[in-house]
């Protein structure tokens, strides 16, 4: 057994964090200031959004030297005691590399950009004028062109994301070693590992406008591998919003040597219209959802291995996005905690997550500092759409909806700084937040402490088959895990309205394992749920 098949992750986002000097921004002593916190939690490794040197057009997503840490966030000393504290309390570092592209800031960038015969040129990807212009239409998922040109060279040069965010040029191998070098001073530091960003797309062929699971793709994950993971006891996890079970099983079979697991997003893409894009809202159908989830619990044998989680930087906030943040905050909160830390794979948590953190509202683009919300707004605002229904839009998914800083306590900006916040915080801190959840043995911290405790006391959870139950139902998520004779049955009501359900074939003898509404019973006939109710047995020959 691998440490991250039964670990549990936690993502922080560093800027929202935890402030420790009063200028408003969450930094890396804050983080280290919050370790104990975590431990409690029992969490075993922190995905850490980047804290590298950075110009910020994409909140450090646009990264101008890797190994530097944004003096915003600190000095490399604290990166190291933060390291170092991580490790006396089991807790590793995983860092976010972004290598499918760099800030224009760069140094490789700033030499590539002075001359077509730059040394460095050839790290990103240039191409000539076609009539005129761009050489095709290809986008940037930031909106706009995917194309920039560059005045002095006379060429275009790519980038998916903002214009800030020049696409590496993967197929120059100076470029790789480069990458691996760098990999490679981060993993003798004693880091645990890398999640990789959009990492399926660095094989890309602009020219054919293909951009994820480009051909050589894998070839550069194996070559990676091969210099800098090789013999390393840590983790990767690779981003991929093109992940299906099959390309998910090149990735993260071990026997192909490229990476541990990938996020996938397939459950998370079903709340749009199809073809269009995660602006275009429509309402979520659970049963897709749940054959969605479920095709994914089990498509993998010995040949792969699956994340599991609801939300990220990128991402609205679970509770507020299918539960009920209003009336069934805390039930509905604890109910999509059980059902995702009860399946196979290794379940990450959004920072503010175990609290129940909501999403926020807001009524003028002036209060969005996201890049992907504000392009997007003044784009669509042009096409013709409505402020409304932009805003509505933004409301629901927009990425900064992940990103208020984390509420610890009631005291004014919630603990978070005693400055100006850079991003505001929301006004509900004085009922959710750190110091509530934690000494309230109600709260739905509590809830996610223990579906973690319950992940180290039973290989079930970790190595248990899946079978989904009721697969037809609209409103409940009902499943089974079955290992050595052990079965776990686990029932979650998603629905503002009290539900029946009845069940074939259970126990008769089991043990309730944890429950949102104090169920010590189940009549399996006739399973009346309360709003959100979600609960776990664990029944079988148990030993
Ligand atoms: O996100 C990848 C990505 O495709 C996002 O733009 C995603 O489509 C969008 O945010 C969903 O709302 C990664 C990072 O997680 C994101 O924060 C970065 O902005 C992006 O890459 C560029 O590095
Ligand atoms: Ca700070």
């Amino acid at each position: 057994m691998k440490w991250w098949q039964n670990a549990v992750v936690y993502q922080v986002y560093p800027r929202s964090f935890q402030d420790s000097n009063g200028d408003g921004i969450g930094d890396i002593p804050g983080i280290t200031s919050r370790l104990d916190y975590l431990e409690e939690l029992g969490i075993d490794a922190i995905w850490l959004s980047p804290v590298y040197a950075s110009p910020n057009d994409d909140n450090g997503y646009d990264i101008s030297d890797y190994q530097a840490i944004h003096p915003e966030f600190g000095t490399m000393e604290d990166m190291d005691e933060l390291i170092a504290e991580g490790e006396k309390r089991g807790i590793r570092i995983v860092m976010d590399l972004v290598v499918n592209h760099t800030s224009d800031e760069h140094n490789w960038f700033v030499e590539a950009r002075k001359s077509k015969d730059n040394a460095y040129r050839d790290y990103y990807i240039w191409r000539d004028p076609v009539d005129g212009q761009a050489p095709n239409d290809l986008t940037s998922a930031f909106n706009g062109s995917a194309w920039t040109f560059d005045e002095d060279s006379g060429q275009y040069y790519l980038h998916l994301f903002s214009r800030k965010q020049p696409d590496l040029n993967w197929e120059n191998e100076r470029m790789r070693q480069d990458v691996y070098k760098m990999m490679n001073f981060w993993l003798d530091k004693g880091v645990g590992g890398f999640r990789l960003d959009v990492i399926d797309l660095i094989g890309k062929l602009p020219d054919e406008k293909l951009t994820a699971n480009g051909p050589k793709l894998h070839d550069y994950l194996k070559e990676m591998h091969e210099h800098t993971l090789k013999g390393r006891d840590v983790m990767t996890v690779g981003e991929t919003w093109s992940a299906t079970p099959d390309s998910a099983k090149l990735y993260s079979d071990p026997a192909r040597n490229e990476l541990s697991m990938v996020f996938q997003f397939e459950h998370m893409m079903l709340d749009e219209q199809p073809g269009k894009t995660k602006w275009d809202l429509k309402e979520l159908d659970l049963v897709e959802w749940k054959q969605a989830l479920s095709k994914w619990q089990v498509a993998f044998k010995e040949d792969g291995w699956n994340s599991l989680f609801w939300n990220n930087h990128d991402t609205p906030r679970v509770v507020s996005r299918w539960g009920n943040d209003d009336t069934y905050r805390i039930e509905s909160a604890k109910c999509f905690a059980i059902l995702l830390h009860l399946m196979k794979g290794t379940p990450y948590i959004y920072q503010g997550e175990e609290i129940g953190m909501t999403n926020r509202i807001i009524t003028s683009i002036d209060e969005v500092d996201d890049i992907e919300s504000r392009n997007m707004y003044h784009e669509r605002l042009e096409q013709g759409y409505s402020k409304e229904e932009i805003l509505h839009a933004i409301n629901v998914k927009g990425r900064d909806n992940a990103r208020t800083p984390v509420q610890w306590d009631s005291s004014e900006h919630a603990g978070f700084t005693t400055g100006k916040p850079w991003l505001a915080v929301q006004p509900n801190y004085t009922s959710i937040n750190v110091e509530q959840a934690l000494s309230d043995k109600e709260s739905v911290f509590h809830t996610y402490k223990q579906l973690i405790q319950l992940r180290k006391d039973h290989p079930a959870i970790v190595w248990g088959d899946y079978i989904l139950l009721l697969p037809d139902n609209p409103n409940v998520f009902a499943y089974e895990r079955q290992y050595q004779g052990e079965k776990w049955v686990v029932l979650a009501s998603i629905s503002d309205e009290k539900q029946k359900v009845s069940l074939d074939d259970m126990p008769t003898e089991y043990e309730v394992m944890v429950t949102n509404y104090n169920r010590s019973a189940v009549d399996w006939n006739s399973v009346d749920l309360n709003p959100y109710e979600a609960f776990a047995v664990r029944a079988g020959e148990i030993n």
